[in-house]
């Protein structure tokens, strides 16, 4: 018989390299919920585990290094990607082993979310670990997106007021400067409108929807990237891209905006539900 899979319409297979959140919030939870929402059939190589809820991480336990590649040398030579995303790293080792896999299996669209600020807007890792993340990751990302903190903790520079879009522009075009083929920069304000602030090389573009009055957005940013990442998988252009992804986590926040799962900070739902 013929290859079936040819005839078959198969969905994108995309691969999130991240943390998982015992919360359900955010992590590999919030990347997987997101692609099955759109579709795609999710993969995903853990690098840590959190024990964390709706109020506070507990704990962190990392994986290995080499239990790290053998997860990517599991997944990568037998299903492939058409899209990557990277999430919580957090260790330079793990950034070093993930950036030569990367290298080694050549994937071409990889969105890198530099988890890198605690959602108190506090940096959670050492020096060491900004430092790889510019030299060792951002060469091969062909986007990153970077909150407002994220982005001050990357160029080593004071946190800009994310109501200052033109500071927030000039903060973006310094991250291509660094490397960053393609920058999404997340979290910008303008009186009543979040704006994302999206950079290519060439022009700046502004992202804009209703700031929604809600403390539920743990796992935001995941969604975003995530769908970014699922759009690139399906062949998007980039802008097209980053135009649905924040579209959809606009949506995804207006889902939940209003729920008490637990007794901090909700999390963002992308499904649609009829219950
Ligand atoms: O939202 C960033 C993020 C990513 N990955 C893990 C996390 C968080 C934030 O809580 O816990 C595992």
């Amino acid at each position: 018989m013929d290859d079936m899979s040819k005839s078959v319409n198969v969905p994108p297979k995309v691969l999130t390299i991240a943390g998982s959140d015992s919360g359900g919030a955010a992590g590999l939870q919030a990347d997987l919920r997101t692609w099955a929402v759109l579709g795609a059939y999710g993969l995903s190589v853990v690098t840590a585990v959190t024990a964390q809820n709706s109020v506070s991480v507990e704990r962190v336990q990392y994986m290995s290094p080499e239990f790290v590649a053998d997860q990517l040398d599991a997944v990568l030579p037998d299903y492939g990607a058409a899209a990557i995303k990277t999430g919580f790293i957090g260790q330079t080792e793990l950034i070093l082993v993930i950036a030569s896999k990367l290298q080694q299996y050549g994937c071409q669209k990889i969105v890198v979310d530099p988890v890198l600020v605690n959602h108190r807007g506090q940096p959670m890792f050492a020096e060491a670990v900004r430092w790889h993340y510019v030299v060792a990751l951002m060469p091969l990302a062909y986007l990153i997106t970077p909150n407002v903190m994220e982005t001050a903790v990357l160029l080593n520079a004071g946190v800009p007021d994310p109501y200052d879009l033109l500071r927030l522009a000039q903060l973006a075009q310094e991250l291509h400067r660094l490397g960053a083929k393609n920058v999404l920069l997340k979290g910008g304000r303008d009186r009543e409108d979040v704006v994302d602030i999206f950079y290519d090389g060439r022009t700046i573009h502004e992202l804009r929807s209703p700031y929604i009055e809600t403390e539920n957005t743990h796992g935001a940013g995941d969604t975003l990237s995530a769908a970014v990442c699922v759009a690139l998988a399906r062949g998007e252009k980039l802008d097209t891209a980053v135009y649905l992804a924040h579209q959809f986590t606009h949506q995804a926040i207006q889902n939940g905006a209003q729920w008490r799962l637990g007794a901090g900070h909700g999390p963002v739902f992308p499904a649609i539900r009829d219950t």
